[in-house]
């Protein structure tokens, strides 16, 4: 029988341009948390299309919605803000979460656009942070190289480069993972289940959770 306290979950994020593999990390170290360590695990996406302002998004996405950027943006961070709730009690009930996209790509696909850095990254402040971040990195060429690029609206070369050129050089900071993403996956998730491995033994879910 289990006599170990409950700890709360942890929150890992997964963060890139387009095509760079998230969807396949997210997947695989939701397998390596739950199946390997025996983790209670959930897998979580934004935008979360499935709600209200996330069908708006979706219709966005797919090119049938036109929308000014800034609404859109608005739009982005409110399904990120509805979902705020949610967040805290899977965290606080020990349910850790594998999330692919959050804010930074709210703010790097905005701020891409022209849209002022701070005024994007504004509408984030107080929302539950990750505890650790993976930027998955890969040239955008090799990226665009991937199976179905350019179905959706952002998936042009150009833009791909701006997106990266924000991550690159205003979020990814020194407590991110960055991680080559030019490699096969084996090896991608190996990297990334040692560091999530070790950040567990260090006692991640020690400290309380932060806000954005
Ligand atoms: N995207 C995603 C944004 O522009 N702002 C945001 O806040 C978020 C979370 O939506 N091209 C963009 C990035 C993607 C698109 O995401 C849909 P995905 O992970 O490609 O399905
Ligand atoms: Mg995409």
């Amino acid at each position: 029988t289990e006599t170990t306290e409950m700890k709360r979950g942890i929150f890992i994020l997964f963060e890139g341009a387009d095509r760079v593999g998230k969807s396949t990390q997210v997947q695989s170290l939701f397998g390596h948390l739950s199946t390997t360590l025996g983790l209670p695990t959930k897998q979580l996406r934004f935008p979360d299309r499935t709600t209200q302002t996330g069908t708006i998004i979706n219709s966005y996405l797919q090119n049938s919605t036109q929308l000014d950027d800034r609404a859109l943006h608005l739009l982005f961070s409110a399904n990120r803000w509805e979902s705020k709730d949610t967040l805290l009690k899977h965290l606080n009930e020990g349910n850790s979460l594998v999330v692919d996209r959050y804010s930074y790509s709210g703010v790097a696909y905005s701020a891409a656009k022209g849209i002022d850095f701070d005024w994007c990254f504004g509408c984030e402040k107080g929302l539950p942070a990750p505890d650790l971040i993976f930027y998955l990195k890969m040239d955008t060429e090799d990226a665009t190289k991937r199976g179905d690029y350019g179905n959706e609206r952002y998936e042009k070369v150009d833009f791909q480069k701006k997106i990266k050129e924000v991550y690159e050089s205003k979020l990814v900071n020194s407590s991110w993972n960055v991680i080559n993403a030019n490699r096969p996956i084996e090896e991608v998730s190996k990297e990334i289940n040692e560091i999530v491995d070790r950040s567990i033994k260090n006692g991640i879910q020690n400290k309380p959770i932060q806000c954005i």
